[in-house]
């Protein structure tokens, strides 16, 4: 079992900070990392091979500015408002083109599944971007294991309703719950993973606990917070800010400097943490992650498949 995240806790006695560096050194502690102690040690995998050596954002950065609307449209609101939420216990339903259909509990999950520790740049379509260190695995695995038929094309996700523990679902701010989706073989890629955790503990509730999706070649919005739905379609699912605004949201949504959003240009980047004064980057096309998936777009126009 994983320590629930407590905003009190002293991270740096929980997990050296050191550890999570870089990518050999996080190779190198994994042994280390196993002998927290009794029911709160967690077995630490090695990084993911596509983990950035770049050093990670904080705690402090990664659990205080975020998006996550059922808590409030405020960067800070849902580390503010998310206190009340019961991610404890958890089922997803996985439906749809399946040959397994059920509802799994998270625990059920969780055992079957190779846990591998992550460390993935992340970006958003605000144009600021973080390097968080994930705990997840591979969606393809839980895919695989319920079976996916074979006239499925897409895998469709949705958030769950819970207005009495999550305020900013109690306004009509977006058609609730929030949907996401990927085509099936963006899915089945290896750096598509459902995320349980980051820095070694449980997910805090404002980045989306107990599970959610990281997609990081794709802007913010596609990973998907608090997931209780996956379901297997052959037709393309609809999105959230699809579905409120098609011209600046299309369904792909893949990290493309070339093609601004309607409103701004998406050719640079503000890393969060480099203070207020710090230079722009340049972002690149797939944020960096071309070599693994850009063939999984040979032939299409991504000007028009945005
Ligand atoms: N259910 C849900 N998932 C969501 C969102 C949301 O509002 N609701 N916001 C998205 C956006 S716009 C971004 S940038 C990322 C932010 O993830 P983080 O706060 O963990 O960095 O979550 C995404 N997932
Ligand atoms: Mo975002």
């Amino acid at each position: 079992m994983r320590k629930r995240f407590d905003g009190n806790l002293n991270w740096s006695e929980v997990t050296p900070k050191a550890q999570w560096l870089n990518r050999r050194s996080l190779l190198a502690g994994a042994g280390a990392l196993m002998v927290a102690g009794g029911a709160q040690a967690r077995i630490a995998a090695a990084a993911s091979d596509f983990s950035t050596d770049a050093a990670p954002n904080t705690l402090e950065e990664i659990t205080r500015y975020n998006n996550f609307y059922e808590f409030g449209t405020g960067k800070e609101d849902p580390a503010n408002n998310s206190a009340g939420f019961m991610p404890d216990p958890w089922s997803v339903k996985i439906d749809g083109m399946v040959d397994r259909p059920g509802d799994y509990a998270l625990d059920d999950i969780l055992g079957g599944a190779t846990l591998e520790e992550r460390i993935y740049r992340f970006r958003c379509v605000e144009a600021w971007s973080m390097v968080i260190p994930w705990v997840g695995f591979e969606l393809a695995t839980l895919l695989n294991r319920v079976g996916v038929q074979p006239g499925a094309k897409f895998v469709a996700f949705e958030t769950v309703v819970r207005p009495e523990q999550m305020p900013g679902q109690r306004s009509r701010l977006l058609d609730w719950p929030y949907r996401e989706g990927l085509r099936l073989d963006e899915a089945m890629h290896p750096l598509t993973i459902l995320a349980t955790g980051l820095y070694g503990e449980a997910l805090p509730n404002q980045n989306g606990a107990p599970i959610r999706l990281v997609v990081p070649w794709k802007y913010g919005f596609k990973s998907i917070k608090s997931i209780v739905r996956i379901h297997l379609t052959d037709t393309m699912p609809a999105t959230t800010w699809n579905m409120l605004n098609a011209r600046e949201y299309g369904f792909y949504s893949n990290v493309n400097p070339g093609v601004d959003h309607p409103r701004w240009s998406q050719a640079s980047e503000r890393r969060v943490g480099g203070g207020l004064f710090a230079k722009r980057v340049d972002t690149q096309m797939f944020n960096g992650y071309g070599e693994h998936v850009a063939a999984l777009y040979a032939g299409q126009d991504l000007t028009r498949d945005y």
